[in-house]
């Protein structure tokens, strides 16, 4: 068995992440999945959630559908909260909010598969590290409506003042990202962004990948 991924590798799988649910797809999931692994997306969340979202046996369909394009793009596939349905599709990781399971028994029960915690404070991001986080997913960053429950928004400082309190953790940054707000997010030093609305609602996932990456490795080479 392979141990738990490093954080270097972990950083890159952060650059692009892509979360989706059907309820955030205009069209099918499927096809928006294609165009934005086509375009370079460097991980894949399925997040099954809000208003109208599938359930049971149509949900686990889907999430196979897309850990099956995922798996074709040799991409990891990252499943939103349910620890069983990560396990049932063995899938590459699971990430949690602070609602959810406590992080460590989530790593117990995941054994070395990636684990993500979203966090909102120095204390709730050290916590999680604590508890075995792999990546903290920190937000909201900007304003979103993809989130009925988001929190406060946080503005970039948060991801400074969390290096600042010495977490050195790969970071990615969520909530409102648009290709705009790149520079800016990860000059605060995040080492990726995680992206619904702005690939799930654009004319061209492909495209608007592309330029998410465009826009990730000049800024990353700008403050390396
Ligand atoms: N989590 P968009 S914000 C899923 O703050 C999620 O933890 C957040 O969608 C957090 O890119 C968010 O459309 C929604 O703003 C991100």
């Amino acid at each position: 068995m392979t141990g738990r991924v490093t954080p270097e590798v972990m950083r890159q799988h952060l650059r692009m992440y892509l979360v989706l649910g059907s309820v955030n797809c205009f069209e099918e999931p499927r096809r928006i999945v294609q165009e934005a692994l086509a375009g370079g997306a460097t991980m894949v969340q399925f997040r099954e959630k809000g208003h109208g979202a599938l359930v049971g046996e149509q949900a686990i369909q889907l999430a196979r559908r897309i850990q099956d394009q995922c798996r074709q793009a040799g991409v990891p596939f990252i499943v939103n909260d349910d620890v069983e349905l990560a396990l049932k599709l063995n899938a590459d990781g699971v990430h949690i909010g602070q609602d959810d399971e406590c992080a460590s028994s989530v790593r117990e029960r995941i054994g070395n598969r990636i684990l993500g915690v979203s966090a909102h404070t120095v204390e709730e991001a050290r916590r999680a590290i604590l508890h075995g986080a792999d990546y903290l997913g920190i937000g909201p960053i900007y304003s979103t409506r993809s989130k009925d429950d988001a929190k406060a928004v946080q503005g970039p400082a948060i991801l400074r003042e969390l290096r600042e309190a010495g977490i050195d953790s790969p970071i990615v940054a969520i909530g409102g990202i648009t290709v705009e707000r790149v520079e800016e997010v990860i000059g605060a030093s995040a080492d990726g962004v995680a992206v619904i609305s702005a690939v799930t609602g654009a004319e061209s996932a492909r495209e608007a990948v592309e330029a998410f990456i465009g826009k990730i490795c000049r800024a990353t080479e700008r403050i390396s």
